[in-house]
């Protein structure tokens, strides 16, 4: 056991420095430089792990919602947004240490999406997709019933931009924003977690923001 523990103490900066390095690399690779801060991003950095991703709009863009549920269903954007809309403030926190305080989403709560869809008693999990065609992550059913857990179409009181995962990403506020999957195209109900892009490179799967990714120990202020 005391060894398991030392590796993971050792494992976490090589962790926290394999996601900017990652970046790094594709930054350099990236010949838009749109890798990095994004200009009057108020603090918030670009990331994407796909070279490029098309753009999508009312005209093109779906949402599935399929897997272990009674009523497999595509949505639109305007479905979506005629649905009732609820506003989260909170903190963004990124893994890496960058933050932007209190900070507007708004969307559909996604426990509405799975009410209405109906959740089949071996369903557990939540495997997200993305049309950025690499982008995947998870959460367990219970996670996923949250209130703060949103399938947003705005953030900061304008709709979702292309470069902030628009137009439809998730939105997991209590979790490091790895968890809020950009430019997202599915949700599939799964019997167990299938671990996200970050999680099987090494991120927690529970990435609760301050209680996760080594932070367990950081003092509570
Ligand atoms: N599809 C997709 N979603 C993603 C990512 C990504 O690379 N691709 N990066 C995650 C990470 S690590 C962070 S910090 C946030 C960044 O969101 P932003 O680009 O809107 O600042 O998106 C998360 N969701
Ligand atoms: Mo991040």
């Amino acid at each position: 056991m005391l060894g398991l523990g030392a590796a993971g103490v050792a494992a976490a900066p090589y962790l926290q420095r394999g996601m900017e390095s990652f970046l790094g690399a594709a930054a350099d690779k990236d010949p838009t430089g749109l890798t990095g801060l994004l200009p009057n991003g108020g603090g918030f950095r670009y990331y994407s792990v796909a070279a490029s991703v098309p753009p999508k709009n009312e005209r093109n863009y779906r949402l599935t919602l399929d897997g272990l549920v009674e009523r497999p269903t595509s949505y639109t954007l305007d479905a979506l947004r005629a649905l009732p809309q609820t506003r989260v403030v909170r903190d963004v926190q990124c893994v890496t240490g960058w933050r932007v305080p209190d900070t507007p989403f708004e969307g559909v709560r996604l426990s509405a999406l799975l009410d209405a869809a109906g959740i089949r008693p071996e369903a557990r999990a939540i495997r997200f997709t993305c049309f950025d065609g690499t982008y995947s992550e998870s959460l367990t059913l219970s996670q996923a019933r949250r209130s703060d857990v949103l399938v947003c179409l705005r953030m900061q009181d304008k709709p979702l931009s292309h470069a902030h995962g628009g137009p439809v990403r998730l939105y997991v506020a209590p979790m490091y924003f790895y968890k809020s999957a950009k430019w997202l195209s599915g949700i599939s109900l799964t019997s167990k977690v299938d671990p996200g892009y970050w999680e099987e490179r090494g991120y927690d799967v529970d990435a609760w923001v301050g209680r996760s990714n080594g932070r367990d120990d950081a003092p509570t202020v």
